[in-house]
């Protein structure tokens, strides 16, 4: 059965855009997902631990036979191959990998969370989600609008748009 995950990519570590566009470029080359949509990627405030630079973070779509922790696997050995330290919990990273959703599927493993359960508490998570998903495809009832209204004060700003995109899609309610 061909499923649909949203995953997030995040960095704050050396080539920032590199690490994620090599990250989708590899994640799309598996056998088993297809990469349909990017969204913007964003220049972030970061949270949690501030003394650290700036992240650069974006979401991808994606198609895929892989069960969900199958796909967090080959997410894990993707950021493992581009030289994530586990040094600090909240701190710094080259490439970051988060499963937000999978289907409308509710997963609780000791593993693996699905709806991502911070999602809704970070600009830097559901900005570029609400960018390509569609509402239907969303676990709750969002308000885009009040949701857009912390872009700015969460230091969310695009850094570079979406392929053949229109970043005021995102200004439209
Ligand atoms: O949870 C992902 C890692 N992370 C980030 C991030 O990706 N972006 C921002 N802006 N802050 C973050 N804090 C952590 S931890």
């Amino acid at each position: 059965m061909m499923n649909t995950a949203y995953i997030a990519l995040g960095s704050n570590q050396g080539d920032r855009s590199g690490y994620l566009c090599k990250a989708v470029e590899e994640i799309g080359r598996h056998e088993q997902i297809t990469v349909e949509k990017e969204s913007s990627i964003y220049e972030t405030d970061p949270v949690g631990f501030t003394e650290q630079d700036r992240f650069l973070n974006m979401v991808i779509k994606v198609k895929t036979r892989l069960a969900p922790v199958d796909l967090l696997k080959v997410l894990q050995g993707f950021e493992h191959f581009f030289g994530r330290e586990r040094v600090i919990r909240w701190g710094p990273r080259t490439l970051d990998l988060d499963i937000l959703l999978y289907n409308q599927e509710n997963i609780e493993t000791e593993e693996l969370i699905v709806p991502h359960p911070r999602m809704w508490e970070r600009a830097f998570v559901f900005i570029p989600l609400m960018e390509i998903a569609e509402s239907k495809e969303l676990p709750v009832e969002i308000n885009r609008k009040e949701l857009l209204a912390r872009q700015d004060r969460e230091g969310v700003h695009v850094w570079k748009p979406k392929s053949g995109g229109d970043v005021s899609e995102l200004t439209e309610s």
